[in-house]
């Protein structure tokens, strides 16, 4: 079947045109009971379907795109539909899919729907369950929704690159039965990782632990957009993770319950309150917790993960001092600056100031302005802004949160010796002599 004939036989070049956004999710089950919210991938989007003979019909194309990771740093990256990650899928346990997946990459690729129970053949393993999709070729993938969660999609043909150059997305099932604790808002966000190395402008795919980006959605902070709510509200983030690290997610304010994962809701008696939940290689947790008042982070707790473009081979220069060594390799580079002496903190000044220009497509380390200051983040981090006067399905940025007075930390004194704190007593210097006692016998053994 040539390009022409699947398109006049599915109706698929009506796909990308014109069609509203699937509004499914959103009706009222029957007796009129509310049911979930569409989920929101932030920075993302929801793959819109068509419904044709009771079967749900989405359409894939695997492409090379190119992408930015926050304004300063874009890749050649693939992806799907023009977009890394690729667009999530969102249907309802029961539903049958149809799912064309077309080829415009370079080399061949399939795509393995990760977590979902299928017949083997639609499993999508390139070689083992299917011939590979060829460059221009368009397959069909077909089959029942079992189960629901949070799941995903990824190729399964020459996966070490595919994969390391964006080629992923969600894949979520709601249950059929309505959740018995309703959910207002349903947020969905996939880690990734990026070896995009100082000044260059492609992931290079054979980095297995260095890498210079981690991602919320593909995303770094500042770019990636606040999780937003109303107090009061019920709120899930489902965290899936096709990065090669695992990553402690955590939230501060309000506890959440890990609820579920890859294999679905769990049952309420293996619910656990957490602040903290690490989200495994190849895995999804699904975190819920009602919204509080408030700015709060939310970030990997790796903290090298909340940094951008780290320099690897860098020395330690924390408490070296440096100014010999400055006005020597001045007189060489004219305006070097040395750096790190007292703290990485004055990094994001300098470079905000420009001293600092950095590589060509290259983020600094750290980012972001907050009402109070620089925030010095990068990387896996974003703000859950909860406000009490937000509309429900609301997901604009409601700004910075403007804390009630007297419920904000705040200087008291500037003098070092303020107070009388309880203290440890230094050390002894290190060359003072510990003991004159000989040692023991042990010659003797
Ligand atoms: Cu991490």
């Amino acid at each position: 079947m040539n390009r022409r004939d699947f398109f006049r036989n599915t109706g698929a070049a009506t796909l990308a045109a014109a069609l509203p956004v699937a509004t499914l999710a959103q009706e009222p089950a029957p007796g009129g009971e509310r049911r979930h919210p569409k989920v929101r991938t932030p920075n993302g989007w929801t793959l819109p379907h068509q419904v044709v003979d009771g079967v749900k019909v989405f359409h894939l194309v695997a492409e090379q795109i190119e992408h930015e990771f926050a304004p300063g740093t874009r890749a050649k990256c693939w992806g799907y539909n023009g977009s890394t990650p690729g667009p999530t899928i969102e249907v309802d346990e029961g539903d049958r899919v149809r799912i064309y997946v077309t080829n415009r990459l370079p080399e061949h690729t399939t795509i393995h729907w990760h977590g979902i129970d299928l017949p083997s053949g639609m499993d999508g393993v390139g070689g083992l369950t299917q011939p590979h999709i060829k460059p221009g070729e368009t397959y069909e993938y077909e089959f029942t929704l079992k189960q629901h969660g949070t799941h995903m999609y990824h190729p399964h043909a020459d996966e070490m690159v595919q994969m390391a150059v964006g080629m992923m997305g969600l894949f979520i099932i709601h249950p059929r039965e309505p959740e018995p604790e309703p959910i207002d808002r349903d947020y969905a966000i996939l880690l990734h990782n990026w070896a995009l190395h100082p000044g260059t402008w492609r992931p290079d795919p054979s980095v297995m632990t260095e890498f210079d980006l981690w991602t919320f959605n593909s995303k770094v902070f500042p770019a990636i957009e606040p999780l937003v709510a109303r107090s009061g509200e019920r709120v899930r983030i489902r965290v899936a993770n096709l990065s090669m690290h695992e990553h402690p997610i955590h939230m501060h304010g309000p506890r959440f319950w890990v609820t579920g994962g890859d294999g679905g809701r769990w049952p309420r008696n293996l619910w656990r309150t957490e602040v903290t939940e690490i989200v495994g290689v190849g895995q999804t947790r699904d975190l819920e917790f009602i919204a509080q008042a408030g700015d709060w982070a939310f970030h990997c707790h790796k903290s090298h993960h909340t940094m951008n473009a780290m320099g690897h081979e860098v020395p330690n220069t924390l408490g070296v001092d440096q100014r010999g060594i400055e006005a020597e390799i001045r007189k060489m580079l004219p305006g070097y600056m040395a750096m790190g002496e007292h703290g990485m903190a004055e990094h994001q000044d300098h470079t905000d100031m420009g001293h600092m220009p950095g590589p060509e497509n290259t983020l600094p380390m750290m980012m972001g302005k907050g009402p109070f200051g620089n925030l010095e983040m990068g990387g896996m981090f974003s703000v859950i802004k909860v406000r009490d006067d937000l509309a429900p399905g609301d997901y604009r940025d409601p700004g910075w949160y403007r804390h009630p007075s007297g419920t904000v930390a705040q200087c008291v004194s500037r003098d070092p010796d303020f107070g009388n704190p309880v203290r440890r007593a230094p050390l002894p210097p290190a060359h003072a002599p510990v003991s004159t006692a000989k040692p023991g016998g042990h010659e003797h053994h």
